[in-house]
């Protein structure tokens, strides 16, 4: 059955009458400029074709029912439990969140019943957190009719994850999840919420992005992202800036020598390059050049690796192995610590590539990698 089924048969099952509407919102990889985003930085993302559907209605007693696949148990909740960040917790946090994040933003939020499945594999790295918290918005705002214009659902849906949920993430996941455009990449200025739909034609220049789930296990993932979040703020106090963004590559040797301490230099280095390649890869794209902006990809990946030091050995192996078996550019995507490696291929070659990953694994005794093509696809929709 398809993750849209599912979810309408969960519905059924779970509360014994037919939903008002589905809502689907994608996972998200990121083909470029990792950590930039809270930096008011830039970041390149794209949509993926897996998906997260809400099925729902309203119900009457205001108060919101939801129910997972991946859980069984329903989880139920008011206005007074969604209106105290941490009353609801585990996976239906996100869900809360955005009926927080909305009553704060001065919505009347209805009641729902909610009947949750989900494509988007959980604690890989490619986002089922924002894809989660984006289908449940667009089924509030259209169950409720709220006036609230698509462009401000990236910052609500990230204000339920940084003050509900409590995770400090930037604004690139949500926004790839609504904004995010079927063969395209998405270009967005995270200071100014500026967008540009970026022509990402793989399949026209006959390639392929690979995407390998590491299946490393999130080591310290939250507290590490926190305290990368925590040294770029530092040093941009420290330079006088208001972030990391205001400093360019023609700046960088000069701010570095006002660092003094190495560790801070090096997370420097790696958002200011880092936003560098993202524009770099931007002007490829822009001419056409989809394969010449491998190198790029490889080098963000030596940034988080040396500079930024979130890689961990399953995902350095998959990056090694997919470049030796032939792949034009490869990198971690996401905050890092475990999740997910892409890597550019031919479209030909995505099976070799990925067989090459698994035996490099199987080589060093890791739990086999997950591996699966993409196209880039659209953002939030409501399936009917
Ligand atoms: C996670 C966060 F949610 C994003 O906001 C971003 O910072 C990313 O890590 C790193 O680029 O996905």
């Amino acid at each position: 059955m398809n993750v849209a089924d599912r979810a309408t048969a969960g519905f059924r099952q779970r509360y014994g009458t037919e939903p008002a509407g589905r809502w689907a919102a994608p996972g998200r990889v990121n083909l470029i400029g990792e950590h930039t985003d809270y930096n008011d930085g830039f970041v390149l993302p794209f949509a993926l074709p897996l998906r997260t559907v809400v099925a729902a209605a309203p119900a009457l007693d205001g108060r919101c029912t939801v129910w997972s696949e991946l859980d069984g148990e329903p989880v139920e909740f008011g206005a007074a439990e969604a209106d105290e960040p941490g009353r609801v917790d585990g996976w239906a946090a996100y869900v809360a969140g955005v009926v927080w994040a909305l009553r704060a933003d001065g919505h009347d939020v209805p009641g729902a019943r909610l009947a949750v499945a989900s494509d988007v594999p959980v604690g890989s790295g490619l986002s089922s957190s924002a894809a989660i918290e984006s289908a449940v918005l667009a089924a509030l705002v259209d169950l409720g009719g709220l006036d609230l214009p698509a462009g401000r659902w990236p910052r609500l849906a990230q204000r339920a994850e940084n003050d509900y949920v409590g995770a400090p993430t930037g604004i690139m996941d949500q926004s790839a999840v609504i904004r995010g455009r079927a063969g395209h990449a998405l270009f967005l200025d995270c200071r100014t919420e500026e967008v540009e739909q970026i022509p990402f034609d793989l399949d026209g220049a006959g390639l392929a992005v690979l995407v390998i789930d590491s299946r490393a296990p999130h080591r310290h993932a939250d507290g590490e992202y926190a305290a990368r979040r925590k040294s770029c703020e530092q040093a941009a106090a420290t330079l006088g800036v208001t972030a990391l963004r205001d400093v360019d590559v023609t700046g960088l040797d000069a701010a570095l020598a006002r660092l003094d301490d190495d560790e801070t230099r090096r997370r420097v280095r790696h958002v200011v390059t880092e936003n560098q390649r993202v524009l770099d890869t931007v002007a490829l794209l822009r001419a056409g050049r989809v394969r010449d902006t491998g190198p790029l990809l490889t080098a963000s990946h030596a940034s988080m690796r040396d500079d930024f030091e979130i890689t961990v050995p399953e995902i350095d192996t998959a990056v090694e192995a997919a470049l030796s078996a032939g792949a034009y550019g490869a990198r971690m995507t996401g905050g890092g610590f475990g999740g997910c490696v892409l890597a550019l291929v031919d479209a030909d070659a995505a099976d070799a590539v990925a067989a090459a990953v698994t035996e490099a694994y199987a080589e060093r005794g890791f739990t086999a990698p997950g591996t699966l093509t993409v196209l880039p696809a659209g953002g939030v929709t409501r399936l009917g």
